[in-house]
């Protein structure tokens, strides 16, 4: 299935009139406030958000399943799904691997497939938190932390043939995120752990090449309950200093315990130099992997903000590696991923309406109910008609999922994989 600009054009001159006048209200008051709407709009057209190869089938939960009718059954399959989310937003310009799942078959054959359809490919990320088919060895209690040598190198090794099937694809970078930890008391000896972990990620870094860089994950529970070796994004930072510049942190939104201050780790990170990665999603009680913006949006367009003033102010931290991380057990995969990217444009554009100068003599003139007004005043401008003008000028959706229904590309996928079809995954 692939969507061509005159099907999207054809869906868009029914709202393009009142898009318009929208737009122009917007702009109107924006302008008299002082900001450069052009550039707040070219900003939202560069971005480029990963999505994750796993993201796009229905995902399971610790008690079942439920599939979804036409979902991609193989890696060929998955990206040209993400063909439809970029054909609608282009914003979904670069897809994910988990290995692995999505081992290519035909290099080649992927490559092109994937240039056609303008996608790029983002950071691998290697699976040492289940067994493979045909392994030596099980990752039960533990994988590059684990008490045997021979378990912990047969980890290791995996993430080194990951980076080889992230190189042939161009690729530039790792993801590693460790399941290892403990559900008990006593279970593991912490130090010991942590010294295990530490060398065997020092090792699979010794094996980067040479422009790559390598995303240290952190979570605090699950699946372990009791103790995770890198919990927090201090044992990620500390880690990621040990191995070297190529290393970095990498935050995902739903790894963090409740009430977390996610912009403030944020913060500390790009002063620090050291935010590589982001991982978007939303959550409740734990790592949900709910659409992003869907429960938490006040926090999300904070966090924005830290990464709009790091991305300005910190040159000493790199470009970050952007991609969504979420699980579908309910939504079609394809709608739920158009209004998580819907929701990452809005926070951004609404960051990037923050006048940073005032807030700067707020602060310094310690008026906190300025501050505040400031904040919430740029989080309360209707900034959908500038998410959609940045599409419009790519040739892209004004609506992607009115178009996504109304091109009923669920339907034709159906026809196309059947009602049965399974995705990799979990
Ligand atoms: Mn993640």
């Amino acid at each position: 299935m692939k969507l061509n600009k005159s099907q999207i054009q054809d869906q868009n001159t029914k709202s393009l009139n009142s898009i318009e006048e929208h737009f122009n209200f917007t702009a109107n008051i924006l302008d008299k406030k002082g900001i450069d709407v052009n550039a707040v709009i070219k900003k939202l057209q560069n971005l480029k958000v990963a999505i994750p190869s796993w993201a796009l089938g229905a995902g399971g939960t610790r008690f079942g399943r439920f599939s979804f009718f036409g979902e991609p059954t193989n890696l060929e399959q998955k990206i040209e799904d993400i063909g439809v989310l970029n054909a609608l937003t282009h914003t979904a310009g670069a897809v994910s691997l988990h290995i692995p799942w999505d081992i290519p078959e035909d290099y080649n054959g992927i490559k092109a497939l994937a240039n056609s359809l303008n996608i790029t490919f983002d950071a691998v990320n290697s699976n040492t938190f289940q067994d493979q088919k045909n392994a030596k060895h099980s990752y039960k209690f533990g994988s590059l932390s684990n008490n045997s040598k021979d378990i912990r190198q047969q980890a290791i090794q995996h993430n080194i043939d990951v980076i080889n099937i992230g190189e042939k694809l161009g690729s530039k970078s790792l993801t590693v995120w460790l399941a290892d930890g403990s559900s008990f008391p006593g279970q593991n000896n912490f130090q010991t752990a942590l010294i295990n972990t530490e060398n065997s990620l020092k090792e699979i870094y010794s094996n980067l090449p040479k422009n790559w860089t390598m995303l240290i994950e952190y979570k605090p529970f699950e699946p372990n309950f009791y103790s995770t070796v890198i919990q927090d994004w201090g044992t990620s930072f500390m880690l990621a200093n040990a191995c070297g510049d190529k290393a970095y942190s990498l935050v995902d939104l739903g790894h963090h315990l409740p009430n977390c201050n996610i912009e403030q780790i944020v913060s500390t990170l790009m002063y620090k130099g050291k935010l590589g990665g982001f991982h978007f999603n939303d959550s409740k009680y734990g790592d949900d992997d709910l659409t992003v913006g869907s429960i938490k949006p006040y926090t999300l367009f904070l966090i924005f903000n830290e990464l709009v003033y790091g991305m300005k102010n910190n040159t000493q931290n790199p470009d970050l590696a952007w991609m969504i991380d979420a699980s579908h057990n309910l939504k079609d995969p394809l709608e739920d991923l158009l209004q998580s990217l819907e929701a990452i444009q809005e926070a951004y554009a609404k960051a990037l309406l923050i006048n940073q100068t005032e807030l700067k003599n707020a602060q310094l003139n310690n008026d906190i109910v300025k501050c505040q007004e400031i904040l919430q005043d740029a989080y309360r401008t209707d900034v959908r008609s500038l998410v959609a003008k940045a599409r419009i000028n790519l040739d892209r959706a004004i609506n992607p999922i009115e178009t996504y229904r109304a091109l009923k590309v669920r339907n034709e996928l159906i026809k196309e994989r059947g009602k049965n079809s399974i995705a990799t995954g979990l």
